[in-house]
């Protein structure tokens, strides 16, 4: 069901930076610049017609003939009346978790004195409004409306509202429980759009939303393609692709646990990728034979966990040595990447590139998808080399505050009016010049 790959006998020394490996490891096919011509079109649609067109297409891609785009207050309480009483207390502790780690992110205002009469503030200031996606469909995730939230509340987003898909079945309405996943955490704007409509709906704004300086939150390659689409215009968290774990295990990791971790992940998506990494063939012989039973005794089988695992984008990495091992996972860079070998601390702590790394038998991706208290908005598709997680920083912006005296900038001002005419701009030099009766301050 899952591939080999034999690293076994290589020398991997250009890694971790080298692409070679990276390239032994493919990612699914998530063809986001093919999807863009699709979306142009719908996004501008959105653009010039607004709710008009949100709702013509909430009929087209979702069956349902909306009244009103914007979700009214009262669905939202019937929502979380209607809650299951312990999916509500496990979305309460996961709010409790999420909160307690995030609110620790929050940035605080620091003045550097450079010179006496010269300083620098930098001021965070949160995004001023935020829309949040949350898919509908396959995926219908409270987990995520609330590692969305949380950390746009931590940092003090003062208007935050919500997108979700109309659903047939609901009357028109997004899925109940991401409604109720919204009132619990106090999130009472929410509209029914969906895919690249509601990324258009927040970046335009409608007759009946408002415009949003950013949006967040996963979605479909559609979702992705309208991100895109507004990169420049809005500010966006990532453009999420499929779900992706890699586990780094020696023969000390319990072969089933590994199973059902690389199960857990592909139970996401047919392109979902699954891929352990190990020095032990025991290991990858006593996993690929357990990955058969769980399999079939799980749910969303042929539709996704089986393609997923048979994808190009899942295999088994067999390697010299954990020390190789890392350097696989550091190339690779993993939205997620559970340790589970002898010393799984030690080398956690040597870990560069990875969404987020969870360490040891007892930290599985899923207690990180639900009630860890860090967040699962994970960069994935190798953006881990580069990009982090959701968190307050992500609804931050950090402005630089100057504030000179006359002295201070006497004393600076030589190099200014040098730079400037190396940089061949005079008019630069002179508005410093312009402040000293034309002339430069020697300057000390
Ligand atoms: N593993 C997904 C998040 C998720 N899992 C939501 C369950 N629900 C991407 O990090
Ligand atoms: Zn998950």
């Amino acid at each position: 069901m899952i591939s080999r790959i034999d690293l076994r006998g290589e020398a991997l020394t250009e890694f971790p930076s080298g692409s070679a490996l990276r390239d032994l490891l493919p990612r699914a096919d998530f063809d986001v610049a093919a999807a863009l011509d699709k979306v142009r079109p719908i996004c501008e649609d959105v653009h010039h017609r607004g709710d008009a067109a949100l709702i013509e297409y909430a009929e087209r891609f979702d069956g349902v003939r909306l009244t009103s785009v914007r979700v009214p207050a009262e669905a939202l309480t019937e929502a979380l009346e209607q809650l299951d009483p312990a999916v509500r207390a496990a979305l309460e502790e996961s709010i409790r978790r999420a909160r307690a780690v995030h609110r620790e992110q929050r940035r605080s205002t620091h003045t550097t004195q450079v010179v006496p009469g010269g300083t620098v503030t930098e001021k965070w200031v949160p995004v001023e409004r935020v829309g949040l996606y949350a898919p509908g469909g396959r995926s219908v995730y409270p987990s995520s409306v609330i590692m969305n939230v949380v950390p746009a509340q931590e940092a003090g987003v003062g208007s935050i509202a919500l997108a979700s898909p109309a659903q047939a079945e609901f009357d028109g309405l997004p899925h109940p429980t991401i409604l109720a996943a919204c009132a619990l955490l106090g999130v009472d704007e929410v509209y029914a759009a969906g895919g690249a409509t509601a990324v258009a709906m927040f970046a335009y704004g409608t007759e009946s939303c408002p415009p949003a300086n950013m949006v967040t939150g996963p979605g479909n390659i559609w979702v992705a393609a309208a991100k895109r689409y507004f990169t420049g215009v809005i500010g966006i968290d990532a453009e999420a692709g499929p779900t992706e774990i890699a586990v780094l295990a020696d023969d000390t990791a319990d072969p089933a646990h590994v199973a059902s971790d690389l199960i857990s992940q592909a139970e996401h998506d047919p392109l979902a990728a699954a891929v352990l990494v190990t020095d032990s063939v025991t290991l990858a012989d006593a996993v690929a034979k357990e990955l058969e039973p769980q399999v079939a005794a799980t749910k969303h089988i042929e539709d996704r966990i089986r393609p997923a695992l048979a994808g190009r984008q899942s295999a088994i990495v067999l390697v010299d040595g954990v020390e190789e091992g890392l350097k696989v996972v550091n190339a690779y860079g993993a939205e997620h990447l559970e340790i589970q070998t002898a010393d799984a601390a030690a080398l956690a702590e040597r870990v560069v590139n990875a969404g987020a790394v969870f360490v040891g038998p007892w930290a599985p991706v899923s207690l990180g998808d639900y009630a860890a208290g860090s967040n699962h908005v994970l960069p994935t598709g190798g953006c881990a080399c580069h990009s982090s997680g959701l968190s307050v920083q992500s609804f931050l912006r950090g402005i630089h505050i100057v504030d000179y005296t006359k002295d201070a900038l006497a004393d600076v001002a030589h190099h200014v009016v040098t730079l400037a005419e190396a940089e061949d701009l005079p008019a630069h030099g002179a508005a410093i010049k312009a402040r000293f009766g034309w002339k430069v301050p020697e300057g000390k």
